[in-house]
């Protein structure tokens, strides 16, 4: 059934854990609305066949609709509407809430490509590979216009915005290549802005992440034309780095202590009371505002002298940074101060 209305409607393969759900709702959709129009379009020709007016001098009935008829035309479509609207607003909310334990890529999009920064080393260009039957949440942000990441086979789509994190995530569930697309308007090279999301078996996933692990080149056979992998140090290894550059640490500790600005140890996922008055919890997107646009929301008890880094830092620098603020936490947290600043390009 499920295969027969996929293949009647054009649409392409279901391969992650939303794409039966979406499809369901789709099919119920476009099957009552063709009922209805079909019954209104067979209706009206028997009509016509029927009432057909008969004499010059005939006049037309005068029809009241019962009470009864009235309430079944406002109701049912109602309850239909509404139905659709709970099922799908469900599947908006699976969809935008990302599962703790799932596995964080960031993603940089930028005229006309897409850039993936895994946690723990490697970075791509145009080619995403994950392990089939994991929850991968991405990170994404722009170096310019708006975009939006797209792959059909996963029911994923989500804009994809200069200055700030947007996230989505998916559970691809078939070993196998699906395109990605770009589905803003993004300029001239707008339909060349594709890439390609590698679902492999976890232990063939595991084994490349290792291979790479071990050599830094790209391994035989892996690379493709469009596939440039690189193995840096890890992502929150260059965020010191970049944090360093910058001169992050003239205001911040991560060590606990307070200083011209809050400390960042046990940042992430802390309650932070604002001037405002407002409580907020620190996530990515507020980690990326505080550097983009410091003064939009300021902590209480700090000043608000905090310069913005927009334009001098790059998509995989802010990445970097987030993922190392996030990665200190009292149990993992390098006390040592930083050395000098030791920053290296990310890309
Ligand atoms: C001139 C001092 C100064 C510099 C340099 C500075 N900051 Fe800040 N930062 C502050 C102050 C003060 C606050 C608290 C007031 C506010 O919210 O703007 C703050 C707040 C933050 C916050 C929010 C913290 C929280 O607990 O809510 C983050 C994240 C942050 N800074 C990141 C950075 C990063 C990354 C850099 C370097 C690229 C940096 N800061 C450079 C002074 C600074
Ligand atoms: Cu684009």
């Amino acid at each position: 059934m499920n295969e027969f209305f996929r293949k009647l409607l054009f649409l392409p393969e279901q391969a992650s854990t939303f794409a039966a759900g979406v499809d369901h709702l789709h099919y119920f959709v476009a099957l009552t609305t063709f009922i209805m129009a079909l019954a209104v379009g067979v209706l009206a020709v028997v009509f016509i066949a029927l009432y057909k007016r008969k004499s010059e001098t005939q006049t037309t009935p005068h029809v009241e609709p019962t009470m009864m008829i009235e309430a079944a035309f406002v109701s049912v479509p109602l309850v239909l509407f509404l139905l659709w609207f709970a099922v799908g607003f469900r599947q908006f909310v699976e969809q935008d809430t990302p599962p703790a334990d799932a596995m964080d890529v960031y993603v940089m999009a930028k005229k006309w490509m897409w850039k993936f920064n895994y946690p723990d080393g490697p970075n791509s260009v145009n080619v995403l590979r994950v392990p089939a039957g994991r929850p991968v949440r991405l990170l994404m942000t722009s170096q310019d216009v708006i975009h939006s990441f797209f792959v059909p086979e996963f029911r994923v789509k989500k804009d994809v915005n200069p200055g700030r994190y947007t996230q989505t995530w998916f559970n691809a569930t078939t070993p196998g290549k699906y395109e990605i697309l770009c589905s803003q308007y993004c300029g001239a090279g707008h339909s060349i802005m594709r890439g390609e999301v590698i679902v492999m078996p976890p232990a063939e996933y595991q084994t490349w992440l290792d291979n790479l692990k071990r050599s830094p080149l790209p391994q035989d056979g892996l690379n493709t034309d469009i596939e440039k992998v690189s193995v840096n140090s890890s992502l929150a290894e260059q965020g010191r780095r970049v944090a360093a550059e910058q001169g992050c640490f003239k205001c911040h500790t991560i060590d606990g202590t307070k200083f011209t600005g809050p400390t960042w140890l046990n940042m992430f996922g802390r309650t932070e009371k604002l001037i405002t008055g407002e409580k907020i919890v620190v996530d990515e997107a507020y980690m990326t505002e505080s550097i983009m646009d410091p003064l939009a929301k300021i902590v209480e008890g700090y000043a608000p002298v905090m310069p913005s880094f927009q334009n001098k830092l790059a998509g995989p620098e802010i990445a970097a940074l987030v993922e190392y603020m996030k990665s200190l936490r009292t149990d993992t947290a390098r006390t040592t101060p930083p050395e000098g600043p030791l920053y290296a390009p990310v890309h």
